[in-house]
């Protein structure tokens, strides 16, 4: 969508409080032998606490109020009894309406001390994070993004997940523009305009540049099961730069 009003501005800024929210909580509750579930149904009755519809319950018909994933999962995972553990890779993607607008917002990390290598590929995923977010530039073309995106993984030793982009968002959960993707496409001559609503999220990958879905209809995972992580805020671009609306609550 495009910003065209204070009350469109209230509307996006409450919604993205409240699923930040939702996201700080889900990480502080993530500890050892909680499930995936668990975590879920606190989103649950977050999301009733605010006021807030879940999309991917209610725009997509996922079983869960959130996509939650573990380890080889890299996005749309399903909560269940999944037991988590010390060292697991989580992302937690939390994305909702209140009052007819979206936000949408995702974060992964380490329960715990775990692995260094999987701490450094979710620094290198902040860096990448922040590469890109300095291309929102209204009259820039979106593929700035994608370059930047792309370079500041490969510079840091890693690859980017190719078949899975960023999105509009702000009246629905996906809408246009429907792809900032995680690469450069020469082709691609969009650009910013004043008031675009983007939810931008990088996916910067160990080694693996697409993603499958599995069985369930629903879980992306890689075919070498490469460590993935994901880092997600919905930004509204402007003349003063990108606004994150789903930054820390504090
Ligand atoms: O838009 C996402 O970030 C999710 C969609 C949830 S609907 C089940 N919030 C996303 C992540 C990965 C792939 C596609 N969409
Ligand atoms: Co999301
Ligand atoms: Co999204």
């Amino acid at each position: 969508m495009i910003v065209k009003s204070e009350a469109d501005l209230r509307g996006l800024k409450e919604i993205g409080q409240i699923v930040a929210t939702i996201r700080e909580e889900m990480v502080k509750a993530t500890k050892p032998n909680v499930t995936t579930l668990e975590l879920d149904e606190l989103a649950g009755a977050l999301f009733e606490k605010y006021g807030a519809i879940s999309a991917p319950k209610n725009e997509v018909d996922f079983p869960g109020y959130t996509c939650i994933c573990v380890n080889e999962e890299v996005a749309h995972g399903i909560p269940s009894k999944r037991v988590i553990q010390e060292g697991d890779l989580i992302n937690i993607d939390v994305s909702a309406s209140k009052n007819g607008y979206f936000a949408d917002t995702g974060i992964s990390f380490v329960v715990g001390q775990g692995d260094q290598k999987l701490h450094d590929l979710c620094a290198a995923a902040e860096k990448v994070f922040e590469a890109g977010l300095k291309k929102f530039k209204v009259g820039s073309k979106l593929n700035g993004v994608g370059k930047a995106v792309y370079n500041t993984a490969k510079q840091n030793g890693y690859t980017v997940i190719k078949n899975l982009t960023g999105h509009g968002v702000g009246t629905a959960l996906h809408e246009a523009p429907d792809h900032i993707l995680n690469y450069y496409d020469p082709q691609d001559n969009a650009l910013f305009k004043e008031g675009m609503v983007i939810a931008f999220e990088p996916f910067v990958s160990t080694g693996a540049e697409e993603v499958f879905t599995g069985d369930d209809g629903w879980t992306f995972t890689t075919a070498d099961k490469s460590s993935v992580v994901q880092i997600e805020h919905t930004l509204i671009v402007t003349k003063n730069g990108p606004v994150i609306i789903t930054g820390e609550t504090f």
